[in-house]
């Protein structure tokens, strides 16, 4: 199979395309986090150390983006440095904006849906990032629920995250993905890590202990022919989590400021993420970059398992 070709509007870099189809371990990664989850040149140091990390652990970096209208499952370090210099003025892309930023010949940083969407079709089962997007609080009125959760539903790629922040309804988001059918399993925890803190008191689904086990919950899932992924939660390493006290203020606050300023729609997260990096400075940006690596390692590792599973 010529996986540089099995679509018309997506390119892989050859690295990629040859890892795949010789069964060797991929890992996506998504852009989003790039251009609007971290301040420049931290975003662009931490993206090139992501791919190193995949590497160290055995496996091929695919970062995700969309480039002249162009698909992309690998960037060169020039476009990762262009996406991550051009920050909030690149287009967020989920899934309502691809077709447009495509047939428009744009640029554009994918979200964890999209970057689902683009894995799914390159053949990549395991994507590794930081957070995911849920259901926001007061989404009871706003609806503001993100795209990342349908598409957990319907595409069939293995998410590794942090949980996810607390600028978010952990509970409606872990109700709305046990109404979708979505498996949230803990890494070595059973319960919800909270992006920033090892524990949400919130339980998930299942504790699994191994990478092993993971790729063959995610094997027997693909051999099931299910649509839509698996979500593995996996909490930010002991000596990087932050005061539960000093981020919840951090939160309020950046919350706070978001309903007054009418901030909505897909600002609403970059938005929340800046001020609360803002707000604690380093400290949670530290966190942040440290919890990425650590998701990273875990799915380059899952990735490896699931190729000894298929050889
Ligand atoms: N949460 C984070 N960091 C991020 C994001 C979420 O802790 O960078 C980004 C991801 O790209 C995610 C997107 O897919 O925000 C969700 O945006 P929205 O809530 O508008 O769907
Ligand atoms: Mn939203």
């Amino acid at each position: 199979m010529n996986h540089q070709n099995l679509n018309q509007y997506l390119d892989l870099t050859p690295e990629v395309a040859e890892a795949l189809a010789a069964n060797k371990p991929v890992v996506a990664l998504e852009s989003t986090i790039i251009s609007h989850g971290m301040p420049y040149p931290q975003n662009v140091e931490t993206a090139l150390k992501v791919e190193s990390i995949v590497r160290e652990h055995g496996a091929v970096p695919a970062t995700v983006a969309v480039i002249g209208g162009r698909l992309r499952a690998g960037l060169t370090p020039d476009e990762i440095d262009y996406l991550g210099r051009k920050g909030r003025e690149v287009i967020k892309v989920s899934r309502r904006d691809l077709p447009v930023v495509v047939a428009r010949g744009l640029d554009g940083a994918t979200t964890v849906a999209s970057t689902m969407i683009v894995a799914a079709l390159a053949g990549i089962d395991v994507f590794a990032t930081g957070g995911i997007g849920g259901v926001h609080r007061g989404a009871e009125t706003t609806m503001d629920i993100s795209a990342d959760l349908e598409e957990l539903a319907m595409t069939p790629v293995m998410v590794v995250c942090a949980g996810a922040k607390s600028i978010l309804d952990l509970g409606l988001t872990l109700e709305y993905l046990e109404t979708k059918g979505v498996p949230v399993l803990g890494y070595g925890t059973s319960e919800l890590p909270a992006f920033y803190t090892r524990q949400s008191g919130f339980g998930v689904d299942y504790r699994v202990d191994s990478p092993a086990e993971l790729a063959a919950i995610l094997h027997t899932q693909r051999e099931l022919a299910f649509p839509g992924g698996i979500l593995v939660t996996n909490p930010i390493p002991e000596q990087y989590s932050m005061d539960k006290a000093v981020i919840d203020k951090a939160i309020a606050q950046a919350l706070d400021e978001c309903n007054e300023r009418g901030i909505h729609g897909k600002e609403t997260t970059p938005f929340l993420l800046a001020r609360i990096a803002e707000i604690t400075g380093n400290d949670s940006l530290d966190s942040n970059i440290q919890l990425v690596f650590n998701n990273v390692a875990l799915g380059a590792e899952i990735a490896k398992e699931l190729c000894a599973l298929r050889a």
